[in-house]
C-alpha cells in the first residue's frame, strides 16, 4: 500500500488486536478468504437492484454472486427456498431493521421491543433512534427478580397495547428465548413477529441456540458478530405471509432498495458469501458448542468470585456483569477503563432495572466468540475471570 498513514494506523491496530483479551460479545475475527472478499474487485461495481432486475449494465458475475449468497444464506439455516426468501442487500443491521419497520408498520405504528437497560437493541424502537422517532415503542423489559424474559407480562401487555410488530432477539441477554412462546404472543394480537438474531446467529448456525425459523415471519441478522463474517447483514422472510394483498418479502425488498438503500456493497456481499460457506462446515458447529461452554465458564468463575452475574449465567455466548452491587463495588465505566489498562477489552452496559446513566452505568458485557475463534478453552476463560476478578478488586 502506497499511503503511509494509512498502513500505518493498519498495522498498528493489527498489534493492538493481538495483544489484547477481546471480550466484546458482539465482535470476532473473521478469515483471510472473508477479508480477500471484501476488499475484492467486486467493489467497484454498481448493482442497484436485484438479480435480473438491475439499473445499470455489466451483471454478469454480481447475478451470480448476489444468488450464491442468498443461496448459501437459506442452506446454511435449513430453508427452503419455496418457504423463505433472504435479502443480502442491507448494509449492516440497523438498516436492515429500520427496513422492515418500513415494509410492515405504517408510520406512527407499534412496535414492541425490549427497552435498551434489559439488553434491547436501539433499533428495536428507542425514541433517540429513527425506529423510535417514526413509529412508537411499546417497550417491555425482564422481570426484576430473575432478570429472565416473563412471557406471561409480555403477552399481557401486548394484548393491551396491540402493536403491529414484535421484536424478540436482543443485544445484551445471555439467556435462551423461546421463539414458540413470543409467536404465541404476536398470533394472539394479530402483530408480526420479528427475530433480530444478529448477536446470536452463529450459534443458531452452529445448533447450538433455539433456532427463529419455526415462529417467526422474519428473521434479521448481522453477519460479523458470532457468525464470523464481515460486516453487513441479512433479512429472511416468510414467502407465504402476506401483509393486505401483498407478500411481505416482496415489501421488504422494495423497503431495502429503493426504499432505503441504493447500490448493494457487492465486495461485501460476495465477503458474506465466503462466511456463510465456512459457518456450514463441521468445524464451525464446534467452534459455536465452544463459544458457549467458555462462556458458561466464564460466568461461573465470576460468580465463584463473588461477582454479580445478571440472570445467574448464560445461555449464550453472552454475560452480564453488575460490578456496581449498588454502591459495593464500581460502576461500568471505570471498570472498562481499568480492564483495558490491563488489556482486557470489554464494554461498559446496563442491567435491568438501571438507576445509572448509560455513559456510567452499572455494569459490563462480555463475550467469547472472540476469544473462542483464537482457540481459547473453557479453563483459559476461567483464569480470564480471575484475571477480571483481580483486576477490578485491586
Ligand atoms: N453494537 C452492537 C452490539 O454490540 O451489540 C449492536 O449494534
Amino acid at each position: 500500500m502506497k499511503d503511509k498513514q494509512i498502513k500505518k494506523l493498519i498495522k498498528a491496530e493489527g498489534a493492538r488486536q493481538k495483544k489484547v483479551i477481546n471480550l466484546i460479545p458482539s465482535e470476532n475475527y473473521c478469515s483471510a478468504d472473508v477479508l480477500e472478499a471484501l476488499g475484492s474487485i467486486f467493489d467497484n461495481k454498481y448493482a442497484e437492484g436485484y438479480p435480473r432486475k438491475r439499473y445499470y449494465g455489466g451483471q454478469t458475475y454480481t447475478d451470480t454472486l448476489e444468488d450464491l449468497a442468498k443461496d448459501r444464506a437459506l442452506k446454511l439455516f435449513k430453508l427452503s427456498a419455496d418457504k423463505w426468501h433472504a435479502n443480502v442487500q442491507p448494509h449492516s443491521g440497523s438498516p436492515a431493521n429500520l427496513a422492515v419497520y418500513l415494509a410492515l408498520v405504517p408510520i406512527g405504528g407499534k412496535i414492541m421491543g425490549m427497552t435498551l437497560t434489559a439488553g434491547g437493541h436501539l433499533s428495536h424502537g428507542q425514541k433517540v433512534s429513527m425506529t423510535g422517532k417514526a413509529w412508537q415503542q411499546i417497550s417491555y423489559g425482564v422481570d426484576p427478580e430473575t432478570e429472565v424474559l416473563d412471557y406471561n407480562a409480555i403477552k399481557e401487555q401486548a394484548l393491551k397495547e396491540k402493536p403491529n410488530l414484535i421484536v424478540a432477539g436482543f443485544t445484551a441477554y445471555p439467556r435462551m428465548i423461546d421463539f414458540k412462546k413470543f409467536q404465541e404472543i404476536a398470533d394472539a394480537c394479530g402483530a408480526f413477529l420479528m427475530v433480530d438474531m444478529s448477536h446470536f446467529a452463529g450459534l443458531v448456525a452452529g445448533g447450538v441456540y433455539n433456532s427463529p425459523f419455526d415462529y417467526a415471519d422474519v428473521v434479521t441478522t448481522t453477519t460479523h458478530k458470532t457468525l464470523r463474517g464481515p460486516r453487513s447483514a441479512i433479512i429472511f422472510s416468510r414467502r407465504d405471509k402476506k401483509m393486505g394483498e401483498k407478500d411481505i418479502s416482496t415489501l421488504i425488498d422494495k423497503a431495502v432498495f429503493p426504499g432505503l438503500q441504493g447500490g448493494p456493497h457487492m465486495s461485501q456481499i460476495a465477503a458474506v458469501a465466503v462466511a456463510l460457506k465456512e459457518a456450514a462446515r463441521p468445524a464451525f458447529r464446534k467452534y459455536a458448542e465452544q463459544v458457549v461452554k467458555n462462556a458458561r465458564g466464564l460466568a461461573d468463575e465470576l460468580k465463584k468470585l463473588g461477582w454479580k452475574v445478571i440472570s445467574g449465567g448464560t445461555d449464550s455466548h453472552l454475560v452480564l456483569v453488575d460490578t456496581w452491587m449498588n454502591g459495593k463495588g464500581i460502576s461500568g465505566k471505570e471498570a472498562e477503563a481499568k480492564l483495558e489498562k490491563a488489556a482486557i477489552i470489554v464494554n461498559k452496559n446496563t442491567i435491568p432495572g438501571e438507576k445509572r446513566s448509560p455513559f456510567d452505568p452499572s455494569g459490563i458485557r462480555l463475550g467469547s466468540p472472540a476469544e473462542t475463534t483464537r482457540g481459547k478453552k473453557e479453563k483459559d476463560f476461567r483464569k480470564i475471570a480471575q484475571k477480571i476478578n483481580k483486576v477490578l478488586r485491586g
